[in-house]
């Protein structure tokens, strides 16, 4: 196929530069300036930017009402390797076009799933070797790597929390599969995402016996990958439901504790998702402090939902208020341990031009980077530090100093609280932090 290796996808569109906010040009980064020093490092060190393989190059737009409006070129090639090393070829020049230094991807975004196991594997491996190839050419690199175990319907009833052991099994395999691509890439991290890993009903499903299989899985997904002198992270990436009704990952607190019962807490951390947190009735904001309250703010998928109708529509970042929050968070806990911003967004089904997801990727990392800069500001120039601070500076000395050692039992409190007597109320001044937010945006 001469066309591989030589065709131009994206033509017409150059290397997006950085112009600054003055910029009229829509295809010019207006904040994400990679080299730009903020809090001590470049935003390109801060933000660790990642192309989602899956979205970008394989979601064509296709909705339960009605098939994808996305041409792909590479989609047309009938040999699946050929088709797979054209949708590389795209990926590693729109990418390259981006400014990011990373991608990531599931098994089968590579390259299509074959009608064996050891099809697959073949195609696996082969796929592996050409991109390896791009990578190096390129100096992309791999955020992580992750395996689909829940589109196949073979993974219905879940895939490390089937019922049937040899559905187990199956993922096992699989998993070790996209464990090898992903060292033989030089993954950073490696992502499980629980697709089907939950339930639909409870009336036929052993929760506890489902819960000690998906510990025990991914104990024996660590050990192989140890063993083959896996250095990075494993993430947990929570979701609360979609595709089933109630998955076992729900939320950042969940997975917590999920993780400290099977003793999974030294190798695994969480990547969390905009969209994820938002579907959980939570914000990302309140995501990421709970894993930074247990040194566990791994990495993040960057994306919005719609709060109207309340899906996962992982729409492109846009919420400039949110994102700031969240950054509040991200510099507070000395940002992420391993991972990255991974844009796990995808352009609207009527977003068809060549030149649309750039846009997209353009704006999200915007306004991530204006949210840095912001974040950044609130900390250093405003009272905002100050005021959080003094909230809590009955516990700098005294007997509040002493019960955070320790030291005081129910009786001490018992003592303090007679003496005292009725208490003047302290304002917690919500609308005050809401407008310093505001002012330095
Ligand atoms: C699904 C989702 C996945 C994971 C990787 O909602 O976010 O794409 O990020 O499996
Ligand atoms: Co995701």
């Amino acid at each position: 196929m001469a066309l591989i290796g030589n065709t131009e996808f994206y033509k017409g569109i150059g290397e997006i530069p950085f112009e600054g906010k003055e910029s009229d040009n829509p295809l010019a980064f207006k904040y994400y300036n990679p080299e730009q020093v903020v809090a001590g490092k470049t935003m390109r060190d801060h933000l660790r930017f990642a192309v989602a393989y899956w979205h970008t190059f394989c979601g064509v737009g296709a909705d339960p009402f009605g098939p994808g409006t996305q041409n792909f070129p590479w989609d047309n090639f009938s040999d699946p390797l050929d088709a797979a090393k054209a949708k590389a070829d795209a990926a590693f020049e729109f990418i390259t076009k981006m400014g990011f230094d990373y991608f990531c991807f599931h098994d089968f975004d590579l390259v299509r799933e074959g009608s064996t196991f050891s099809e697959s594997e073949k195609r696996l491996s082969s796929i592996v070797d050409y991109i390896k190839e791009k990578k190096a050419a390129s100096g992309v690199k791999l955020l992580w790597g992750t395996a689909n175990c829940f589109s196949h319907p073979r993974y219905m009833n879940g895939a490390a929390t089937n019922p049937d052991f040899n559905v187990l099994a199956r993922a096992g395999g699989q998993i070790k599969l996209a464990l090898d691509a992903t060292m033989a890439l030089d993954g950073e991290n490696y992502v499980f995402w629980g697709g089907r890993e939950g339930y639909m009903s409870l009336l036929n499903t052993d929760m506890k016996r489902e819960l000690d299989h998906m510990g025990r899985f991914l104990a024996t997904a660590r050990d192989y990958a140890r063993k083959q002198g896996f250095k990075g992270t494993f993430f947990i990436e929570p979701k609360p439901m979609e595709p089933m009704k109630h998955q076992y990952d729900f939320d950042a607190a969940t997975v917590v504790g999920f993780l400290h019962q099977y003793g999974l807490q030294d190798d695994f951390k969480l990547n969390l998702e905009v969209n994820h947190a938002t579907l959980a009735s939570h914000t990302m904001q309140h995501e990421m402090e709970v894993a930074a309250a247990h040194g566990m703010l791994g990495s993040i998928d960057a994306n919005r939902g719609d709060y109207q109708n309340g899906w996962d529509t992982d729409q492109f970042p846009n919420n400039i208020t949110e994102v700031t929050e969240a950054m509040l968070t991200f510099l507070k806990a000395g940002g992420l341990q391993g991972g990255g911003i991974n844009f796990d967004a995808k352009i609207r089904r009527n977003s068809t031009d060549l030149d649309d997801v750039f846009h997209a990727h353009i704006g999200g990392a915007d306004t991530f980077a204006r949210a840095l800069l912001i974040a950044d500001k609130i900390i250093t120039s405003s009272p905002y530090n100050e005021l959080r601070e003094k909230r809590y500076q009955s516990f700098d000395s005294g007997k509040g100093k002493e019960y955070e050692l320790g030291k005081l039992d129910m009786t001490d409190l018992y003592e303090i609280a007679k003496s005292n007597g009725e208490l003047e109320l302290q304002s917690g001044k919500q609308e005050l932090f809401e407008n310093i937010v505001n002012q330095y945006i």
